[in-house]
């Protein structure tokens, strides 16, 4: 995104009334214990996410090609002078792409279809500057279109960059022009490739080629995106439908709401006071559902650069991403870019399927999974308890609520019994689709998470605990 400067400060949230809460928090509790289909909704409905904002989220990690003219000049941001006949990939084989996303366990891929250098991955009729002025494949190749091909064959679901800033079109800054050509563009990417899940919409807003600025015309572009591709959700720092973090470290912020103010970031790329925090953390009464997408790269650059080969993100590393990312209540979109030969280097795809073995052997065993969990609505505590019936070493706790009717949980406290003698295992604040929390291990045979705070009813909260070594058989 367009780095942007403005300084962090902390969200105002309202604190919820007590009495409220204690309403909330006894209703919680005896959602809690019921399966999800059996709750009634009786709360006033807070924002919630749509069924494609669901699917996102439950996503949980895509992965960011980034691939292009930058490919071959070796740069991260080209000037747009780029010759079309440098593009020449030797081996391009976008199954390759899609396999090492699918052994990764991502559910969906971002292509730069076009960056801010102006060059188009697929043969448009707006421009000379693509594909179709390349020696690859001739001239008759469409990266896009084998790309979405390569993701549907293997199940999984396909987006698209479409950078706003271009550095090479002569209409760019000529504003009305260029908004005009901007939705030619969006409209070949999103009627002649099939479902498109994802359209992400960057903030750079740069000069063009004759020096000028172009205001864009958001409200237009996003639209047109609703209308062509109705399901996909859209990008960018003022969504509609997904936000950005507000960094590119791969760090969501804490708390995390899902719900947004949309008058704190009115237009992506907008800077200022309070803009990168509102990114981050989101807005405890946000009016609307907004959750936060974390981009961030595999390598130091989003573009490859053989330098960088030996520069690829450790396992312990992506695990940390995973934590701070997935594990804050937001989607991890990790970029692993292509080659010149127009493949993922062989380092990125083996650390992407021994991340995921990570994950999976991490995730495996639940050790709270045959515990007895109990509520009373009389309990004092306002608490989730488990009884494990027998002592557990446990190092991490996942926690959720069921967001489809909203993201409630503002305050808690995780609990662990070791021989009768309660101790804090962990606090946190918000919750929403995942929370992830480490903490020294411990043995213990009951585990009580608090609710101190919640802005509504919290639906479905669940609990499960893992070892801080993998998985051990009980
Ligand atoms: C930024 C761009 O300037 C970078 O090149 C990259 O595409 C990143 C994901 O977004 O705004």
């Amino acid at each position: 995104m367009a780095s942007s400067t403005a300084s962090i400060r902390r969200t105002n949230e309202g604190t919820m009334k007590r009495r409220s809460f204690l309403h909330a928090a006894t209703s919680a509790l005896v959602a809690c214990s019921l399966p999800p289909r059996a709750r009634t909704r009786s709360t006033p409905s807070r924002p919630h996410p749509s069924p494609s904002q669901l699917a996102w989220q439950r996503d949980e990690l895509a992965l960011f090609l980034h691939f292009g003219v930058n490919t071959f000049t070796d740069r991260e941001w080209g000037d747009g002078h780029e010759n079309p006949s440098i593009f020449s990939p030797s081996a391009l084989d976008a199954r390759q792409w899609t396999r090492a996303a699918r052994d990764a366990g991502a559910r969906a891929l971002i292509l730069t279809a076009k960056h801010h250098d102006g060059f188009c991955l697929w043969p448009t009729r707006t421009t000379g500057h693509s594909v179709a002025a390349s020696p690859w494949r001739r001239g008759q190749g469409d990266v896009v279109r084998e790309f979405v091909d390569a993701c549907h064959a293997e199940g999984l679901k396909a987006g698209l960059y479409l950078s706003p800033w271009d550095r090479n079109n002569p209409a760019y800054g000529d504003s009305p022009r260029y908004n005009d050509l901007y939705c030619d563009q969006l409209t070949e990417l999103l009627t002649r490739y099939g479902p498109i899940a994802e359209v992400w919409f960057d903030g750079a807003n740069g000069e063009g080629p004759n020096g000028k600025r172009q205001i864009y015309d958001w409200p237009r572009f996003f639209r047109l995106v609703r209308q062509l591709q109705p399901n996909a959700v859209m990008f960018s720092d003022a969504g509609p439908d997904v936000r950005w973090c507000g960094n590119e470290k791969g760090t969501a912020g804490d708390p995390n709401w899902s719900t947004v103010n949309p008058d704190a970031v009115t237009f992506p790329g907008a800077d200022g006071p309070g803009v990168t925090d509102a990114l981050q953390h989101g807005a405890r009464d946000g009016m609307v559902w907004r959750p936060a997408e974390v981009d961030v790269s595999i390598r130091p650059g989003w573009f490859y650069h053989p330098a960088e080969d030996d520069r690829v993100r450790t396992v312990d590393n992506l695990e940390s991403l995973y934590f701070s990312s997935v594990g804050r209540n937001g989607k991890l979109l990790l970029n692993v870019p292509p080659t010149r030969e127009g493949l993922l280097h062989s380092t990125d795809v083996a650390r992407l399927a021994a991340f995921r073995a990570r994950l999976t052997s991490f995730f495996e065993l639940d050790l709270a999974r045959d515990a007895r969990r109990a509520y009373s609505p009389i309990d004092p505590d306002r608490s989730v308890k488990l009884d494990l019936d027998r002592p557990v070493t446990i190092g991490v706790a996942r926690l959720a609520e069921d967001i489809t009717s909203g993201q409630c949980v503002a305050r808690y406290t995780l609990y662990g019994a070791v021989d009768g003698d309660w101790r804090v295992l962990s606090r946190g604040s918000t919750i929403g689709y995942t929370k992830l929390d480490r903490f020294e291990p411990v043995t213990v045979r009951r585990v009580r998470l608090t609710i101190e705070d919640a802005a509504g009813m919290p639906q479905g909260i669940s609990v499960k605990l893992y070892s801080p070594f993998g998985p051990v058989a009980i």
